[in-house]
């Protein structure tokens, strides 16, 4: 007999397919809800980045061992409640890095030079009437990174080709040739492009606040990978709207699926659906990554990717 797994993301079709012959799935929305068959039995949980699997859910699975996250970002999960039951949690790092730290460049690339409009205006008939406006050149700018992390390395590798300086704040400094800013507040004001590569939670909410938007000015261009709740988006959408910031690309947002609506009419703002580490190849590699810590769990062997204590 198949055990019971319990499912609150939204997965690709090829793991959900391999999900389907292994176990008989409980499906219920991200943070649990709607969960209304009985779950003594249910041993283990799939979440994803956007999942929400609180202390409170935790408590309605007694038998709950192992919490496997599809995506690296795991703030959504209450890890101490899981660490207090002895409940073990797995993530997928580095098989997405690249194509988040892609995604980051596309974005910074596409807000600077306006790509956005570029398609519109060549293909609307306007470039009969004149030339394109232009745009902010990217090559020798200087960038802030909040969190050099995996994805914050893989971005500042990639802007060294570039030629773009390098500068990067966190929790303290890394042995790396990059200028170290002790606050965002200080890295805003020393860049042009402020990328924002760092995870969610209590300790990065809302580092990216009015003040910080205000340092990195009206010449400056925010963008983020790395979770909506790191910025202040009410105060990201009225210093745009006003243009005491000169452009923001976003991939995540405070409320997904509902970008701040005063960003919505915005000219200088590029938007993506929180689709940075959605390849075929990348999806298919954090699937694989899903199974086997499912399958190291039910064999009894060491995990492959638990999140670090
Ligand atoms: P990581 O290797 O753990 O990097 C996170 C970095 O953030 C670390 O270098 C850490 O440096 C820094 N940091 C942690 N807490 C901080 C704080 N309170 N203030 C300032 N810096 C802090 O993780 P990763 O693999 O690079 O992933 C980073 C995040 O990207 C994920 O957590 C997720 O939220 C996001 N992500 C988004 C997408 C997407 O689809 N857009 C896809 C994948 C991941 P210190 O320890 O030195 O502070
Ligand atoms: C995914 C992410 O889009 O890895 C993360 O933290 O946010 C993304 O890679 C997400 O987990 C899948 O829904």
């Amino acid at each position: 007999m198949k055990s019971r797994l319990l499912k609150i993301a939204r997965l690709p079709a090829m793991l959900d397919e391999q999900l389907h012959a292994r176990y008989e799935v409980v499906e219920a929305g991200e943070d649990g809800s709607g969960l209304s068959a009985a779950t003594d039995d249910i041993r283990a949980m799939v979440a994803n980045g956007e999942s929400r699997v609180s202390r409170e859910l935790i408590g309605r699975l007694p038998a709950l061992q192992l919490i496997v996250v599809f995506g690296v970002g795991y703030d959504g999960v209450d890890v101490q409640a899981a660490r207090e039951r002895g409940i073990q949690v797995t993530h997928t790092p580095d098989v997405l890095t690249d194509d988040v730290a892609d995604l980051a460049i596309t974005l910074l690339l596409g807000i600077a030079r306006n790509t956005r409009q570029a398609d519109q205006f060549a293909r609307s008939g306007a470039w009969a009437n004149g030339p394109f406006p232009f745009s902010r050149k990217v090559s020798g700018a200087r960038l802030g990174i909040i969190g050099l992390g995996r994805i914050g390395a893989a971005i500042a590798r990639r802007a060294a080709g570039f030629e773009m300086s390098v500068a990067y704040t966190g929790r303290r400094p890394q042995a790396v040739d990059y200028r170290y800013y002790p606050s965002a507040l200080e890295l805003a004001a020393a860049v042009d492009f402020l990328v924002v590569a760092v995870g969610g939670g209590a300790s990065t909410f809302h580092l990216v606040d009015a003040q910080v938007l205000e340092a990195l000015g009206p010449e400056g261009y925010l963008i983020n990978v790395g979770r909506g709740s790191v910025v202040d988006e009410a105060a990201l959408a009225d210093a745009l709207a006003h243009r005491r910031l000169a452009g923001a690309a976003l991939d995540v947002f405070e409320n997904e699926p509902h970008p701040h609506p005063g960003l919505l009419a915005l000219d200088n703002v590029l938007l993506a659906p929180h689709m940075a580490s959605a390849t075929w190849s990348t999806r298919r590699a954090m699937s694989d990554l899903v199974l086997a810590n499912l399958q190291a769990w039910a064999d009894g062997k060491p995990l492959p990717t638990p999140v670090p204590e």
